[in-house]
């Protein structure tokens, strides 16, 4: 029952009438963004991602995770008070698909698909600034299952999205019922074919168990790659009602983000060398 009461909070691209807000974020945005592609979900498990929002994940013990956190399996339980505002700039309206995979260790093979801890339709967003993901009222197609990668088989990515789940959802028959049990899907597979919308926000965090037995993948040289795309990104999500307002923000995100999104990649990289 405590899935009743798991919450997701979720914080917005501000817009430029908070130019330091919004900047906060826009810089927050390109550093998750540069976290996935570090630890290799990007491209492998997702060809991109490109999330409008912020999903803190709170874990009892532990806290708000920040992006690739290593926790304990007995940690990774009971994930309650996921975040979330939203600022009305984003519009957050209907129903989202929240999900949990294992996308295994970096350099996994990801077209073998991922074990499906979490899966719940329906999930709603309540109140304001910051808004609750609520699954209260959803389908939970599988209940949170929290981690359990094999012994020795290194540091697992457990990922957390937040799709929009459109009127045209049509998840195939046999994820569409509640009481599903934990077991391999691919994600991918199931948010094409489901009609589903891109993530809007995720966040992901590593488990491992006893000593890896197997030599790390490295990860790739994301780090200069990167922090264009997202510094784009984050220009094109702000408005472009006033375009003076525009260049100057863009400017201060472009430096935000060189100074605070390359020692978090390369912190990202270092997490998981050590880890592996
Ligand atoms: C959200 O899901 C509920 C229950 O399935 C449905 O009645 C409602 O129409 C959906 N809302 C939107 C905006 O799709
Ligand atoms: C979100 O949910 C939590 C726990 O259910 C609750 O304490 C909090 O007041 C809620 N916040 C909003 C803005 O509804
Ligand atoms: C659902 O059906 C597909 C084939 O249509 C199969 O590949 C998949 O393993 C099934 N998933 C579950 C959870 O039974
Ligand atoms: C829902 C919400 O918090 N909306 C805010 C988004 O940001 C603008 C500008 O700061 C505010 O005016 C809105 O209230």
């Amino acid at each position: 029952m405590f899935l009743l009461s798991t919450t997701l909070a979720l914080y917005y691209l501000g817009s430029l009438v908070n130019a330091q807000s919004s900047n906060e974020n826009a810089i927050s945005i390109a550093a998750i963004e540069a976290h996935f592609t570090g630890a290799g979900l990007v491209p492998s498990l997702l060809s991109s991602f490109d999330p409008s929002a912020l999903i803190t994940v709170t874990f009892p013990g532990v806290g708000a995770i920040s992006p690739g956190q290593s926790l304990t399996k007995d940690r990774g339980t009971d994930p309650r008070n996921l975040l979330v505002p939203a600022n009305s700039s984003v519009t957050l309206q209907g129903n989202y698909t929240l999900v949990m995979a294992d996308a295994d260790v970096v350099g996994a093979d990801e077209s073998v698909g991922q074990t499906r801890h979490w899966l719940v339709n329906g999930v709603t967003l309540t109140g304001s600034s910051p808004l609750n993901v609520s699954t209260t009222g959803g389908v939970a197609v599988t209940e949170y299952a929290g981690p359990a990668p094999p012994a020795g088989s290194g540091a697992h990515r457990y990922v957390i999205l937040l799709l929009p789940q459109p009127s045209s959802f049509s998840p195939p028959a046999n994820l569409s019922q509640p009481n599903v049990g934990v077991s391999v899907f691919h994600l991918t597979d199931y948010i094409s074919t489901s009609h589903l919308g891109v993530p809007v926000a995720g966040m992901y965090f590593d488990v491992e168990q006893g000593t890896a037995t197997a030599t790390p993948s490295p990860t790739s040289p994301v780090v200069s790659s990167t922090l264009k795309p997202a510094a784009s990104g984050s220009s094109s999500a702000s408005s472009s009602a006033s375009s003076s307002k525009s260049s100057s923000s863009n400017a201060a995100i472009r430096s935000g983000h060189s100074v605070l999104a390359i020692p978090v990649a390369v912190f990202s990289l270092l997490a998981s060398y050590i880890c592996l």
